[in-house]
Order: structure tokens, then sequence, then C-alpha cells
């Protein structure tokens, strides 16, 4: 039945008897807490070649398909750019005829829906299941059972060995829904399977006190998979987060195996058939349950099931942020997998002899031990277990290697690897930007959707001027698309001839909404100063969600809101510029939004942002790059070696010496007069709100002061741009630059990103 999902719907599957198959097919599964594949019917349509004929025909009959795909809602199971890149791999190896299954959960409800309410965040619920649960097919033949807490008993089997029992648990349905992701002209497509919690329904008998008693726990059990990552503030939140974990990584794992059994396999060629992906921390705990149903349930060693499982498991990591790197009480552990505690303890304690043998010292060992101080690591977990593991750009992969994981790097350096991010090309150029891509097929010919580094070849066209008038006319058409699609979803009107500059993204402090905002309240000051100023007419668009709890990253949209509203009671100022903040930020606003954008803004603090893939979809989509040298800003700046690229501030490494030193924000702001109007324009507010909470944050000498370097970069900031204007006011060279960008994207498609990670850490099978 498996085998289905891996195979194209309408192709004849081919009928190869089993003993013809002389190499192991070695399938991903792909394990993420997280999966945002956007609206789907317009991608299938289009990976299936059917979209214009479907149009044409729809057409016929009076119907726009654009209002049909508005049915659609996206299915926003994730944050943002962890889960956009699993749904792009998937993508990508369908369409490279890799087989592959991503597993997640299926949140009742998915991030929330985001309206601002007088300048504010308000969350709405997000039912994406209405229409988006449209793709699902339920799995009742896969469905299987997770315990939680209880006892674990042990008793010497027949074999003479230590065995496991446990007592005394709570039993959990995971019920799989399998929802089948195409690829672009491919023989198979690649499965999404999302877990469900069901409360295991019992035929017994009960009286009605015992009955409310049920329920209650019914809904306990399903709210495992009720939201993405529920609170952790209180006990109750984080004990919830941590079941939902456990339930993805038992669900899946025993899947895989019941899946390989099946499938006549032998159950100690596992390794040959599946390599089993983490991706970042969160579903780490794949290891110790894979100990546990090896050991447990098929009588391993505990040498061969930890050889079997080290040769399976790879780890991704996709953030520095210290937050990020989870860990779990050991008490929370205990109680709620106790089976699963035993067996990390162990690991812990082998893993701790091993250190001790390579004669570490204490301190470096207790730095690196699994469980210390009462306390889970799962990311020191994920790199002992992985046979590779990886960040998603150079920059990134070197923090990795060099500081973050450096203790590990040092006894493991084979296992250390970089695999730098990508984008599938078809959906964020291809379906998204059909006249540019339409114009890149006229020039070069070829389908680029099989084939993405042929965009190399338009640098032939870079000395010819209709061509970049052209390319310049394309962003201009897919501005006024942009501004009458604003106009008609949210009722505000944008002037298409001014330049869009975008920054859109999750909201938070590292991402540095706050020093794009600085920018803009320095340009409102020098027009209040000077309405004649020499300044840009520009549209500075924001979108993004803050988590529901940021209370920082929620005064950032008040501040980006009221100092819209203050600009717009200007009248000759706002004829200049103009900010907006675009709702619900989501892949299906982010498709319309990328092939609009002129500047994208992506100005992390350098060293936080572990890549980015925004940057790659604005680039390839004709924009230029404001940026840092940061994540993967750095290779697309490389790549294109240098020229036309807007790069300012610190790197990582002066960003770390400058604290070290003693960075100290005072200084900064008393030698710039700029940055003075700037925090005295936060001071007296905007719209009839003061920020005085944020200009103490960006100055005051307690510990949290300008905690990401806004004010330290703020000058480099206005100066880079001050050049990326005074290109912008030649059209043709901007517009040539733009094009040699555009050749230079071929690198970031999520297939070249596959192909090495197929190559160098999963080793799949390419399926014929
Ligand atoms: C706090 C914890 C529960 C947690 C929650 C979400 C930890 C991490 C995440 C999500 C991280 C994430 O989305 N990282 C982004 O991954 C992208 C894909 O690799 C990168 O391009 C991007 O720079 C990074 O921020």
């Amino acid at each position: 039945m498996d085998e289905l999902f891996n195979i194209r719907w309408n192709s004849k599957r081919p009928d190869v008897p089993r003993s013809a198959v002389k190499k192991p097919i070695k399938t991903l599964h792909y394990l993420t807490i997280e999966f945002l594949p956007g609206r789907t019917l317009k991608n299938t349509l289009f990976n299936l070649g059917w979209h214009d004929i479907f149009a044409q025909a729809l057409k016929q009959k009076g119907i726009d398909i654009n209002k049909i795909f508005d049915v659609e809602a996206d299915a926003g199971l994730g944050n943002g750019g962890m889960g956009r890149l699993a749904a792009c791999f998937m993508d990508s190896l369908a369409t490279l005829n890799y087989p592959a299954t991503a597993h997640c959960i299926k949140y009742d409800y998915g991030l929330f829906q985001q309206r601002i309410i007088d300048g504010q965040q308000a969350e709405f619920l997000d039912e994406w299941q209405n229409t988006g649960g449209a793709w699902l097919t339920a799995r009742p033949d896969e469905a299987v059972t997770v315990r939680f807490h209880g006892n674990v008993g042990s008793y010497k089997g027949p074999d003479g060995n230590l065995k496991f029992n446990y007592e005394g648990c709570q039993e959990v349905e995971a019920f799989p829904f399998d929802m089948m992701l195409s690829g672009y002209d491919s023989h198979i497509v690649s499965n999404l399977k999302l877990w469900s919690a069901k409360s295991k329904s019992s035929a017994k008998r009960v009286n009605y006190g015992e009955y409310s008693n049920r329920v209650n726990e019914a809904k306990e059990i399903e709210d495992i998979s009720s939201v993405l990552y529920p609170s952790i503030e209180q006990a109750s939140g984080r004990t919830l987060r941590f079941k939902q974990q456990y339930f993805l990584v038992s669900a899946s794992m025993q899947n895989v195996i019941n899946v390989h059994l099946h499938k006549g396999r032998d159950i100690n060629d596992l390794s040959s058939f599946v390599a089993i992906h983490i991706n970042d921390t969160h579903p780490t705990m794949c290891v110790p349950e894979l100990m546990r149903i090896l050991m447990d349930e098929h009588s391993f060693s505990w040498d061969d099931a930890w050889n079997t499982i080290t040769k399976c498991v790879s780890y991704t990591n996709h953030t520095v942020m210290a937050e990020a790197l989870e860990v779990w009480d050991a008490d929370l552990v205990m109680r709620v997998v106790p089976r699963i505690y035993q067996i990390i303890s162990e690991i812990d304690r082998r893993f701790r002899e091993y250190l001790t043998k390579l004669k570490k010292e204490p301190k470096i060992i207790e730095h690196m031990a699994i469980i210390s101080n009462n306390s889970v690591r799962m990311a020191n977990l994920a790199i002992h277990a992985s046979h590779k593991i990886n960040g998603v750009s150079k920059v990134h992969s070197q923090i990795l290697k060099e500081r973050l994981f450096k203790h590990f790097a040092e006894i493991y350096p084979d296992r250390f690897i970089n695999v730098t991010n990508g984008i599938t090309h078809r959906r964020w150029l291809a379906e998204c930007n059909p006249r540019l891509t339409e114009f890149i097929t006229k020039l070069i010919g070829g389908d680029l959707c099989k084939d993405a580094q042929a965009m190399e070849e338009l640098c032939r066209f870079l000395d010819d001027t209709n061509s970049i008038k052209k390319i310049n006319e394309i962003k201009l058409e897919n501005k006024k698309d942009f501004a009458e699609w604003l106009k008609i979803h949210q009722g505000i009107t944008i002037n298409p001839e001014s330049r869009f500059d975008v920054l859109v993204k999750r909201i938070h402090e590292y991402k540095r909404q706050l020093l794009n905002v600085l920018r803009i309240i320095y340009l409102y000051n020098e027009l209040k100063n000077n309405p004649k100023a020499d300044i840009l007419p520009q549209t500075f668009i924001f979108a993004g969600k803050a988590a529901s709890n940021y209370i920082m990253a929620k005064r950032i949209i008040k501040l980006i809101n009221q100092v819209a509203a203050e600009i717009e009671k200007d009248k000759v100022i706002s004829k200049i510029i103009k900010v907006v903040f675009v709702e619900n930020y989501s892949v299906t606003i982010a498709e319309k939004l990328m092939p609009a954008t002129e500047v994208s803004q992506q100005i992390s603090l350098a060293g936080q942002e572990a890549s980015g893939t925004g940057n790659m979809k604005a680039v390839m989509n004709g924009a230029l790059m404001m940026c840092t040298y940061d994540g993967a800003n750095a290779e697309i700046a490389h790549l294109r070696c240098n020229d036309g690229t807007f790069t300012f501030g610190l790197s990582p490494f002066e960003v770390e010496r400058t604290w070290r030193d003693g960075y100290n924000p005072i200084d900064i702001y008393n030698s710039n007069k700029d940055i003075v109007g700037v925090i005295d324009a936060l001071n007296n507010g905007f719209n009839g709100e003061s920020f005085k909470d944020i200009a103490s944050y960006l100055l005051n000498t307690c510990t949290n002061k300008d905690n990401y370097m806004c004010l330290a970069d703020f000058e480099e900031f206005i100066e880079a741009h001050k050049k990326m204007d005074a290109l912008y006011r030649k059209p043709l060279e901007w517009g040539k630059v733009v094009m040699r960008n555009i050749s230079k994207m071929g690198y970031f498609s999520a297939d070249r990103a596959i192909l090495d990670y197929v190559k160098n850490v999963w080793h799949l099978t390419k399926l014929k």
C-alpha cells in the first residue's frame, strides 16, 4: 500500500517482481514538527502540466481559475522558514524521483490567522481543514498506539536477556492522514504523513460519572495534536509540548518499522532501506524511540541497535538562538516517557564513558553530556546519534562547527557538513511569476522547471537593452497586480510607480524589523525638515506574524502601524513615502508579494539568521537585496561577485568582538545626530502613541540594551541605501543588475540542495 504513494497516480505501475530488484530502495523519512505546503490545487495542476488547459476551459465558462484557487486555505502547519523548507524539499524529492515521506502532525488549528486591529496584532483561530483538508486521505490501516506515563518493568526473557514491559500507560491512538505532494513531470509523488492523536475507543460500558471522566481524558489526549508549539510558560504546557514531540516520533518510527516489515524486509537491514532526518531538534526523540523498538520489540542488543540507528539518522540545525536549543527537565522526561528516559540515560552514560576515554576534561564532558544538571539536551543527543549534521548556509555551518558545537566537531570532524538551503523554483518563480518565467524561457529556451541552472544563460543578454527594459516592465506589471490585490484585500491604495521595499518574515528582534522602521523614521524626519529633500518615492511593505506571547515583537508591529498612520496624516510626505503592513503573511501571500518586490530587506544581526530563504525567493523574482553578512545572504552576494549587492553592517565575527569589548549604544547615539532625531521621534510618539519603551530598549544601560545592535549598524544601513538609491535612479543599470542576479540563482533551487543531501547524507535510490 505504502508504495502506492511513491508512484505517480496516473502512471502505470511497473510490475517488477520483488526478486528482480537487486539494490535496496532507500527511502527518506523526514521528521518535522512544521510543514508549510501552502495551497495544493494550483501546484498540482502546474506540476501535471494541466494549469493552462484548466484555466482556458474555465475561462470559456466565464470562471476565473484564480477564484477557485482562492477557496483553498493554506495548510498553516508551521511558523516559517523551517516548515516551508520541508515543503520545498518534498517537491524537489518527488521531481527528482527520490522516494520520501515527511512525517508531521495534523494540527487541528494552523498557526493563528493574524488581523491588525488598531495597529495591533490580533490572533484568530485558523481552521485550515475546512478547505485545506480536502487533500487528506485517512489511513486507518496504519494507525499505531503511542504510550505515555506508566511504569517500566523488567524480567528475564527466554533467551536470558533482560526484557522490558510497560504497565499502567496512557494509550493514545496515532492516526495518520496522507497528503500526496506532487513533483514536476515526475514518476512519483512525495508523501506527507500527518499524525493526529485520538483516544483509543473502548467498548467497555461505563456509568455516567465515569463517562464524563472519559470525555475529559479523551480531550486531554486529542490536545496533543491540537496546536503547533503549545505554550511552555506553564508546566502543563511543557508537558503537552513534550508529549507532542514524542507522539510524532513514536508514531513515525513505528510506521517506518511496520512498513519495512510489511514489505518482507529483514529488520537487520533497516539502514539499507531507511534514511531518517531530524529537522531541527524537535524530533530528536526518534533516536531513543528507535532504540526502544529495536531492543524491546525486536530483541536487538544495545550495540546492534545503536549501530543501526546511527547509520540511519542525520540532523539539520536551523537556528543558533539559545532558546531554540531544546532542553527538557529530566523529571518531565522520566514521568512522561519512563522507558525512553532509561534509554537516554544509558546513551548519556556510554557517551560520558567514551569522552572520558578520549581524556576530555570533566568540564568539557559536562558541557557535551546529554543529561546534565537535571536536564536532557536534545541537540547534544541529535549530534551524538547522527552520522551527518548540517547547517543551512556556509556561514551558519561554520558557526556550528567552530562555535556552537565546537567540542562535538573536534570528536566527530567528518560528521559536520554544510548544505545551503534552496527553494523550489517551480512554485517560487514559474508558478508565482508567469510573466518573468515566460520571458526567461523565451530568451533561453528549454524547460526551466527541470533545470534551474539554465538561468545562467541569461548572462548572454545582459547587454541587450530591450531585454533589460522588458525585465523592468515585468516588474511594474507585477507591482500593479499586487497593488490591486492589496486594494481588494486590505482596502489600501499603494502607488505602483513608487519603489516597493519589502521586509516579510516572522517578526523577531534578531531579524531587525526595528532597524528598518528606524530608517523610515529617519526619512520621515528628513522630509519634515525639508519636504523637498531628494528622497525616492517608496512604499515600505512589512508582513509577518509575531508569536502571540512575544511582547517586543508585538510592540514592533504596533510601531510600524503607528508610523504608517502618522505618515498618512501628512499630505505632502505621504505622497513620497508610505508604510503598509500586510495582514496574515502566509505562503500564498508570499507568492503574490515576491514577484512585486524590488528591494528585499535581509537585515538580521550577522550570525543570527541561519540561512533565510525569502532572500532567495526575492532575488529570483528580480529584487535586489539590502543585506547583512548573514546566512545565505553572503552566498547570494558572493555568487554575483559582490557587484550590485548592498551589504552593510558588522560581520558575525565583529558582532562577537563588539559584545566582548563592551557594546554601548549611547556612544553611538551621542555621535550621530540622525539617531538622536529618530530617538526623539520615538519618545514623542506617532499617531498619538509614545514609543518611549522602544527608545529606552535601544539606549538603556540595563542588560537588555539594543540586544540586536540596531544602532551599531544604523549609519551603514543608511549609507548603503544611498548607494542603492543611486542605482535605482538609473533604471537600465538597475535592470541589468537584476537580470544578472536572476541568472545566478539556479544554485538556490531546492533541487540542488536535495542533490547535495542525497549525495552527502541520505544516499537515496533514484526511482526509474
Ligand atoms: C523554540 C523552538 C521550539 C523552536 C521553534 C521553531 C526552534 C526553532 C524553530 C524554527 C526555526 C526556523 O524556522 N529556522 C529557520 O529555518 C530556515 C530554514 O533552514 C532558515 O532559512 C532560517 O534562517 C531559520 O530561521
